[in-house]
């Protein structure tokens, strides 16, 4: 539903360059830890921190989706949620279990076919040295604005909750309405290069789509 009162976020300092970043396999995604110096500023003025951002995608070389969104019921190839929590209760660990608690910054991808996304290039090369779960790389020529749309302003949000157990009904969410492209190789490659704990490619790490439960879905575009 339209909500022309709904301001743009602010994504506070995630223009920030030459900051390292470490990326670790946790044996479900890939997950990027993000400083507390970035943070997202909403439409009513809540501060929310940033903590990382990790990945949902599909398999079977690009042929099966793995968004968690779906648009009008349209899967996208991929997902990046960008975790943040809120300012006021300090950490992540306070604020996971509490009212108002978390927000999550979604960003659906699609492909364009030999479009390889140069700003990308870092992560996806980084893959190889994460293939087992529990190791870790340090990105360091990496902007995380430029791993989102040009667009940020125009976007759905709603309130549900963590797409994991424990699943906690906290999460104000924030799916932006335009989509990162990335090339067939990029995306085949990151289906296929992080493995899991018996040593299978973590391959369609999304949750189903959920019962709406009377939840309004709002946007701040026509
Ligand atoms: S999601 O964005 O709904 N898919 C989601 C799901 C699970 C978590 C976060 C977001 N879990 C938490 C972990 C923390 C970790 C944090 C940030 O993610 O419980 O230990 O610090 O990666
Ligand atoms: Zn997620």
């Amino acid at each position: 539903m339209f909500n022309p009162s709904l301001k743009p976020l602010s994504l506070v300092n995630y223009e920030k360059e030459n900051l390292e970043f470490t990326m670790t396999n946790n044996g479900h995604t890939v997950s990027i830890d993000l400083p507390p110096s970035m943070y997202l500023e909403t439409s009513d003025g809540t501060e929310f921190i940033s903590k990382a951002f990790h990945f949902h995608w599909g398999g079977r070389d690009w042929e099966l989706s793995g968004s968690e969104h779906t648009i009008d019921g349209i899967r996208s190839i991929m997902e990046a949620h960008f975790v943040h929590f809120n300012k006021e209760y300090g950490t992540y660990e306070n604020a996971k279990d509490q009212k108002n608690g978390l927000a999550v910054l979604a960003v659906l991808f699609k492909i364009d076919e030999y479009a390889e996304n140069t700003y990308y290039s870092d992560i996806i090369s980084a893959l190889k040295d994460i293939e087992k779960p529990g190791e870790t790389t340090t990105l360091k020529d990496t902007t995380i604005r430029d791993l989102l749309p040009k667009d940020v302003h125009h976007y759905y949000t709603y309130p549900g909750s963590l797409t994991t157990p424990p699943c906690t009904e906290n999460v104000q969410w924030f799916v932006l309405r335009d989509r990162v492209t990335l090339s067939k190789a990029q995306v085949v490659t990151i289906e296929n290069s992080v493995m899991d704990h018996n040593n299978n490619t973590i391959q369609n790490g999304y949750r189903s789509t959920q019962p709406n439960n009377h939840r309004v879905v709002e946007a701040n575009f026509l």
